[in-house]
């Protein structure tokens, strides 16, 4: 509520200049993008732009979207009131001294007070006090936050370089990742029902941050963090990893849909749903499930190594292998050998590269890996 008021203040030119130097960064990006091979494309930099953006202007503030937005800023805007009270207090203090008390005649001598024990005792006792109330009221509101309530929807979320998995125990094979294509919606939850995440990591420590509800909790390989949250508005929302984790970093975002509870279950299939669209054939459907279910981010098309190999030129050629042994990508070894390597990419690891793709097992169906590698066989 408070936050409101500070929106109005908020002047609209500030809004027009913020809009021209985003034109003026977006210009940039493109041709950044057309001169550097190996850059994103002009199209995934204006894809980041659509970004839903909630602040309208540069000085607009977040909005309130879950039920802890509204104390976590209060008590915020608290910590700021009182801080700047007590620089204009001491501040002010200090030049109306020094203003009082500056030296009139050169023969003026300074008086030799030591100290003011009555003074002294309330310098550290009001602080201490102010500090014990910021303390307590930050506890009350940690303890909602820490303890999510018995009828919370379960999600599991799992981070790796440089993308999240989000599935829905409750709802089996739905599944949505981050993957920086539109609608790069990553997660679907309903409105006015408690949340409870399960998060780990398959690599380093991410963070999953989502602002406007002001939620954000590390995720850490070799262990489970919890977090919860109840969302109060319909509309789109920011995700972002809050923990530098690599180069890609500032791409694992994603975007977190509130909707309302009685259209979740459909909305939710409908976005998780990965079926071939009329008309599609097998290798455009496979070059969608690249995409969508986040195999881009390890994987090129283009012959440049990332986490993972290059897809182009898989099929047809001899790969060499972590144990020595090598496997031609072709006929029907060459499919069981792709097919393996999606479900279970540890049996068989290409030498040169760390065993760091997840298992899809239970992920993906047999027409999707149909699919997948009938794209693979069209990159030449
Ligand atoms: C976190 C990064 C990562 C993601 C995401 C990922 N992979 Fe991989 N993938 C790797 C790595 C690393 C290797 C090489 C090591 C190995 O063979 O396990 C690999 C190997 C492969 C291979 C064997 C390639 C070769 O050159 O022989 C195939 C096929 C493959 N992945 C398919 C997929 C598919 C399909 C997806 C998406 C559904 C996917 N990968 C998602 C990292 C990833
Ligand atoms: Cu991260």
């Amino acid at each position: 509520m408070i936050l409101n008021l500070l929106m109005m203040m908020a002047p609209e030119a500030a809004g027009k200049a913020a809009e021209g130097a985003g034109k003026a960064a977006e210009a940039a990006g493109n041709a950044a993008a057309s001169a550097a091979p190996g850059m994103p494309s002009a199209e995934a930099i204006q894809g980041l732009h659509k970004f839903p953006v909630e602040a309208p202007h540069s000085w607009a503030t977040l909005p309130q979207a879950s039920t802890f937005a509204e104390g976590v800023d209060t008590l915020y805007l608290f910590i700021v009131a009182l801080s700047v009270f007590f620089f204009v207090l001491v501040m002010g203090a200090m030049f109306w001294f020094m203003h009082k008390y500056r030296r009139l005649s050169p023969d003026q001598k300074t008086s030799s007070i030591t100290h003011n024990g009555k003074i002294e005792f309330l310098w550290s006792a009001i602080p201490a006090v102010l500090l014990v109330v910021i303390f307590i009221w930050g506890e009350i509101d940690f303890v909602k936050q820490t303890a999510p309530p018995s009828d919370a929807i379960d999600i599991r979320v799992t981070g790796q370089k440089w993308s999240w998995t989000v599935e829905y125990p409750d709802y089996p094979g739905k599944i949505l990742t981050s993957n920086n294509v539109e609608p790069r919606v990553t997660m679907i939850v309903p409105k006015g029902r408690p949340i409870r995440l399960t998060m780990t990591s398959r690599d380093v420590i991410h963070s999953f941050y989502i602002p406007a509800f002001r939620v954000k909790r590390d995720v850490v390989p070799g262990r489970y963090t919890n977090m919860w949250f109840e969302p109060t508005q319909v509309g789109e929302f920011n995700l972002f990893c809050a923990e530098y984790c690599g180069d890609q970093h500032s791409r694992m975002t994603g975007i977190v849909k509130v909707v309302e509870p009685e259209l979740f279950e459909d909305i939710l299939a409908d976005y998780a749903k990965l079926e071939p669209n009329e008309g599609e054939s097998m290798a455009d459907f496979g070059g969608r499930i690249y995409s969508i279910r986040g195999c881009n981010a390890c994987h090129s098309t283009d012959g440049s190594a990332k986490v993972g190999p290059s897809w182009k030129g898989l099929w047809g050629k001899t790969e060499s292998l972590a144990d020595g042994s090598s496997i031609t990508v072709d006929g029907a070894d060459g499919e069981n050998y792709l097919k393996e390597s999606i479900l279970d990419p540890n049996a068989k690891v290409v030498s040169g590269f760390a065993p760091q793709m997840p298992p899809y097992a239970g992920q993906l169906s047999d027409q999707h890996i149909e699919a997948l590698i009938a794209y693979i066989k069209t990159l030449k």
